[in-house]
């Protein structure tokens, strides 16, 4: 009688540790942390539209209990806030992954990843490399900052050209703003005569606000600045509407943005930013992340593009410079201009 109770016993507890581990296998809840505001940076609404269409696609034909959950967290734009919002998701130990997109996340995880050392992240726009719990993977915005120099200064009349950005933080002093300047000395070959300054730059001290962009854009503008590139976020409205004013021009950066203000954005670089969000997620179903690396993804592998199919680029820039640009493009891609 014993022998057999002690039987159904083992069998009881070999049964429920089965479908315990049946279930976490297979039913994921995936959250994505925002660093910002989704409505104002294109960066941010691919990365949630992204990660959604792989879960969509994940759920697909699954039953309710198979499928997985998301949740999205939009932060917001007060900085000082992002550690305690994304330690609140990893402490709620709901979710197997957090996927997030931003340089300064590396940073705010490390210290999460201590209290929770269970926890994945898959962070887009960083980089980390060896920490078994991150995979990071970031965009070659060299190649884009490159090529915005170059349109700006072959688009200029008056060779004076700026960058306004919303705060320093590395990627853009040491990345994207000196080959935003790399792109406009290299287009000297364009018009070799053509006087040669330094680009400006300009900082609005946020991502939102379109006021004080817009004041800083007039005030380049009055000084013979006839292209920018704003990188601030909701901040680049503010540098659209002077630019629209004073019928200068706009390099757009991240996204296609020739709709924004047709025949002022003269250029756009964009990032596959959802297509890669979604890539990141299904490798993730799948189990395929390679933990502990850093990749870097650019023009070569397709996440980077400077598009010149959009008819708006076709009307805003004449055919001269327009395969100007197109001969900068393929260097880059067949590696003659490398980074
Ligand atoms: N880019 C945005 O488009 N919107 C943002 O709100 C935003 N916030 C950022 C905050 C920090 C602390 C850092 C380091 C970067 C931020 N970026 C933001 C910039 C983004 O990472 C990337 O450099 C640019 O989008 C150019 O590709």
């Amino acid at each position: 009688m014993k022998k057999s109770l002690f039987k159904f016993f083992i069998i009881a507890m070999a049964g429920l540790l089965c479908s315990c581990a049946g279930k976490s296998v297979s039913k994921h809840s995936v959250a994505v942390f925002v660093p910002g505001i989704m409505a104002d940076s294109p960066i941010y609404d691919m990365l949630a539209k992204g990660v959604q269409d792989a879960v969509d696609e994940y759920n697909e034909g699954k039953s309710q209990e198979e499928k997985s959950d998301i949740f999205i967290m939009e932060a917001g734009t007060n900085q000082a806030e992002w550690g305690t919002k994304i330690l609140s998701l990893a402490a709620t130990q709901k979710y197997d992954i957090i996927i997030s997109s931003n340089p300064s996340l590396p940073d705010l995880v490390a210290p999460i990843l201590e209290q929770f050392p269970d926890q994945k992240f898959i962070l887009l726009d960083a980089e980390c490399e060896g920490n078994n719990n991150i995979y990071s993977i970031r965009y070659n915005q060299a190649e884009q900052a490159f090529l915005s120099g170059c349109i700006a200064r072959v688009m200029s009349n008056t060779q004076k050209i700026a960058l306004v950005a919303a705060q320093e933080y590395p990627v853009m002093n040491n990345i994207i703003f000196p080959n935003y300047c790399a792109g406009y000395k290299y287009a000297q070959s364009y018009s070799p005569k053509a006087p040669e300054f330094e680009p400006e730059f300009r900082i609005v001290g946020n991502w939102y606000d379109a006021n004080k962009s817009a004041v800083i854009s007039d005030a380049l503008i009055n000084d013979g600045v006839d292209v920018i590139l704003p990188i601030c976020g909701g901040a680049a409205q503010g540098v659209i509407n002077s630019a629209v004013n004073s019928g200068t021009y706009i390099a757009w950066f991240d996204s296609n943005g020739f709709d924004r203000a047709p025949g002022t954005v003269i250029s756009s670089t964009s990032m596959k930013q959802r297509d890669l969000s979604k890539i990141v997620t299904l490798d993730y179903f799948e189990g395929k992340t390679n933990w502990g690396k850093a990749d870097l993804v650019g023009m070569k592998e397709g996440f980077i593009e400077f598009i010149e199919d959009d008819p708006l680029y076709v009307q805003s820039v004449p055919e001269d410079k327009r395969n100007y640009m197109n001969e900068v493009v393929n260097a880059i891609k067949n590696g003659t201009i490398s980074f």
